[in-house]
């Protein structure tokens, strides 16, 4: 059974379900900021790198939408010293006169202040499409400990100061100007928020605002960042203007750098003057060399917004280019053999990036980075297609070695099911199967999932928490061969890999293959202490080189097994970790009685029932899915490279630099 207090922790930090003793004064409060405050998780995602660079996206969004409604052409960001991010447009400037609700205050006051949730922001005046989970400049100003918003707008320039989301004074009138006109947001993130040594990261910041001005040709982001704050391995300028008049076509020109290409040219445009449902940008280009270990290479975007989860703007490009081949395949007399091709074989290969402006979009999955709206789809669909067709016409020699070498595709790709089929069926049911597996008994891959657990003793334990029918353990003897710095021949003889591979199913790098994985997903479940993470990071960097599209498909997880259990009278929680424990000690264990605080030295000191709850079953452990950061690419390599590569001083440095400021591994 799970106590109340154990399902509170899983809901994440928060006071108890019983409201009884809330007053009218507290629910007050809690109309405010307060609550971001209390759960920043909940608004954007955590507390850790990503969750820190999301405050710029959230500010530079704000900017963006101005620029793409066609109010401001100029965005400028600066990184200072300090650690402020500053970030100003020349867009119409917030409105200060007093708000229609709240009459004694100003909007821009209500709009740094309140959570825009639901009714209140009715009045269309002081919408904005919003960022990707559309939280709004509130949530930035309610986590930042000092935030200064300046609006030039009737020829008049205003302030205002916040802290911690909290006005401090009133808003001032700082005179007439003539010549400008905007907001601008100066913001310092709140170190009792993101912990004392948070600091945003200047190569990202710059990938982030480069990024932006690809997706709005119109408009020209300024970058300026204190030379200090540039590190040595990033090499980006201190100074920059974006400006990409050619749009995507640019920014996939750039992705693709030298590649041969299948095709002489990009296929590349955009949809013609918005009739009211939308605008769609595109860029697209195959590539025989593949992308890293990657083999495709597709992003998307809507509002300038990323949607690393795809959705339906992407199905709606792989429906135009399908559609499209397969046409003209029908026209050349070659529809026989391309009648086989599918959306995968056309978007094998490939560098695409497409970006739609609509006016009310919706985002699913657990992160809300799934673009939802179903008229998104034939909105793309039907931009594309035509433009192909004339594509394809218009230069019949690279049309042809398209089709042909989709066609090619679809023929290895049957080939290869026909060899599996084969090899299953001459298997006679048993794999030679590794002998410390402890299979599922489920037959097909769907809903079952591989543990892959530190040492024989947390291993026991795990085989008796687990869901014989879908979970499946392979324990693994300490530390795994680092995948970084060996070659691929002592990779492929080393046994802890071997069986590995054996129990997934699969064979390594270009011998990947995705269908043949035997789970649905993979969990890395170690120890909460410092042996354990090197393990998982260990397993992380081979998953990574090794086993493309395992991490690109969300199929690789880390579970979070609990450090500390608090016990008081009947009262049971777990917590992740020291913050976790000290926030559960001061809102859940604040009644009398004797509290019992239990550490766990490891997995293997967990019983059966404890590990089940907070680990293993999926209806009340947490876990956390390793997504590659996606504007990211080239510094993800890095990165690996930095910290699992053979060069000891640049892991030293990295270290140095970012010591205690690394919650989630954000590759
Ligand atoms: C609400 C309403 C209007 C503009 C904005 C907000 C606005 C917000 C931000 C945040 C950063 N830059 C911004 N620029 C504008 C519309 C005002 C009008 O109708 O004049």
């Amino acid at each position: 059974m799970v106590s109340a207090a154990k399902k509170d922790l899983f809901a994440g930090p928060k006071s108890g379900n019983d409201t009884s003793n809330y007053s009218a004064k507290d629910i007050e409060v809690l109309e405010g900021l307060e609550p971001v405050r209390l759960r920043p998780g909940m608004y954007i995602g955590g507390t850790d790198a990503r969750a820190l660079h999301h405050l710029f996206a959230e500010v530079i969004d704000n900017s963006m939408d101005e620029a793409v409604a066609g109010h401001a052409s100029r965005i400028e960001v600066e990184y200072e010293i300090s650690g402020h991010l500053s970030i100003s447009d020349n867009g119409r400037g917030i409105p200060v006169d007093p708000h229609p609700k709240y009459p004694k205050k100003s909007a821009l006051e209500v709009i740094l202040t309140e959570l825009h949730s639901g009714g209140k922001f009715s009045n269309k005046a002081y919408e904005t499409s919003g960022g990707l989970h559309g939280v709004g400049v509130s949530v930035v100003n309610a986590l930042s400990d000092d935030l200064v918003v300046e609006v030039a707008r009737n020829k008049t320039l205003y302030s205002m100061t916040f802290s911690r989301g909290k006005p401090v004074g009133k808003i001032k009138n700082l005179g007439a100007i003539n010549n400008r006109r905007g907001t601008k947001v100066r913001f310092h993130p709140d170190p009792e928020i993101f912990g004392p040594k948070a600091k945003f990261s200047a190569a990202r910041l710059f990938r982030m605002a480069r990024a932006k001005a690809y997706l709005q040709p119109g408009v020209e982001i300024r970058w300026k960042c204190a030379p200090e704050l540039v590190q040595e391995l990033d090499a980006i300028p201190s100074e920059a203007t974006f400006h990409f008049p050619g749009g995507l076509a640019d920014y996939l020109k750039e992705t693709m750098g030298a590649k041969t290409m299948i095709t002489e040219d990009i296929f590349a445009g955009r949809s013609k003057k918005d009739t009211g449902h939308g605008r769609v940008e595109w860029a697209v280009g195959w590539t025989p060399a593949g992308f890293g270990e990657a083999d495709n290479l597709i992003r998307s975007y809507c509002n300038t917004v990323p949607t690393p989860g795809g959705g339906t703007h992407e199905a709606g490009l792989r429906a135009a280019l399908t559609k499209g081949l397969r046409a003209y395949a029908d026209i050349t007399g070659m529809s026989k053999k391309a009648a086989n091709i599918t959306t995968d074989d056309v978007m094998s290969s490939i560098g695409a990036l497409v970006s739609i402006f609509i006016k009310s979009p919706e985002f699913q999955g657990q992160t809300k980075d799934r673009l939802s709206n179903t008229e998104a789809s034939k909105l793309v669909e039907n931009a594309v297609r035509d433009p192909f067709d004339h594509w394809l016409a218009s230069s019949p020699k690279d049309a042809t070695k398209l089709l042909e070498w989709a066609i090619q595709n679809s023929e290895d790709r049957l080939k290869r099911r026909k060899a599996r089929d084969v090899k299953r069926k001459s298997a006679t049911k048993k794999l030679r199967l590794p002998g410390k597996l402890s299979d599922c008994s489920r037959k097909g891959s769907e809903g079952t999932e591989l543990f892959i657990v530190e040492g024989d003793s947390a291993g026991g334990s795990a085989k008796q928490a687990r869901n014989r029918e879908t979970q499946a353990i392979l324990p693994l003897k300490g530390k795994i061969l680092n995948v970084e710095s060996a070659t691929m021949d002592k990779i492929q003889r080393n046994a802890e890999i071997s069986d590995l591979c054996v129990a997934l199913g699969v064979g390594l790098g270009k011998r990947f293959e995705l269908d043949d994985l035997r789970y649905e997903r993979v969990v890395i479940m170690t120890d909460a202490d410092v042996d354990g993470a090197h393990i998982a990071a260990l397993l992380i960097t081979f998953f990574y080189r090794y086993t493309p599209g395992l991490i690109d498909t969300g199929r690789l997880y880390m579970a979070m097994p609990p450090l500390y259990k608090l016990k008081q009278g009947s009262k049971i929680a777990y917590a992740i970790d020291d913050a976790h424990k000290d926030h559960l000690l001061e809102t859940e264990f604040t009644g009398r009685g004797k509290i019992e605080l239990g550490r766990f030295k490891g997995l293997g000191e967990m019983m059966a029932s404890q590990l089940k709850d907070t680990t293993m079953n999926p209806k009340t452990r947490k876990m956390i899915r390793i997504t590659i950061d996606d504007d990211n690419l080239p510094s993800t390599e890095a990165l690996v490279e930095t910290l699992m590569g053979k060069r000891a001083d640049l892991r030293f440095q990295y270290i140095q630099d970012h010591a205690q400021f690394i919650e989630e591994l954000d590759i």
